[in-house]
């Protein structure tokens, strides 16, 4: 349903230092449900692609490097509201920033490698599903 789905990924720092089940747990007591996941990983090509919106930051290169750098957990997550509330849960995008008991604060380790995404919009969200999950793959 339109407004309830979000798309996310615990990325390769967060998953290299042991924190997938920490941050899953934060997903689930934040009352979202789980409807696709999997542990997986990008080839740089495909990172490029995933982030082709921002191919002119000046981070682009390093954003792909890094996102290509380990495995990552993709998942579908459902809730009502769930974009923004999904964004609350994560904090800012530079954990500096991020407010107290956020994932990112507890979990990033820098505005580059900040352990999860989350998407900005239902379009997005629908988009990066999709990059992700076939239809027979989602719950
Ligand atoms: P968001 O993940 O909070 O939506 P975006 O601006 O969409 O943030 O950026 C996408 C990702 O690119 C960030 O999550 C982070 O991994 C990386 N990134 C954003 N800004 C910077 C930067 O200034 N330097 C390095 N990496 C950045
Ligand atoms: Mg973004």
């Amino acid at each position: 349903m339109a407004g309830n789905r979000t798309f996310t990924m615990i990325k390769p720092d967060a998953v290299s230092a042991g924190n997938i089940g920490n941050i899953l747990a934060m997903i689930n007591k934040a009352g979202f449900k789980i409807l696709a996941m999997k542990l997986t990983k990008l080839s740089s090509e495909n990172a490029g692609k995933f982030y082709a919106v921002h191919s002119s930051r000046p981070f682009y290169g390093e954003l792909c490097d890094y996102m290509s750098s380990g495995p990552i957990v993709a998942a579908i997550l459902e809730k009502e509201n769930a974009i923004e509330d999904f964004r609350k849960l994560i904090g800012a995008t530079d954990p500096i920033n991020a407010a107290e008991g956020t994932i990112r604060k507890l979990y990033a380790n820098s505005i580059a490698e900040n352990a999860v995404h989350g998407s900005d919009s239902d379009e997005n969200s629908q988009m990066e599903g999709s990059f992700f999950f076939s239809q027979f793959e989602r719950f």
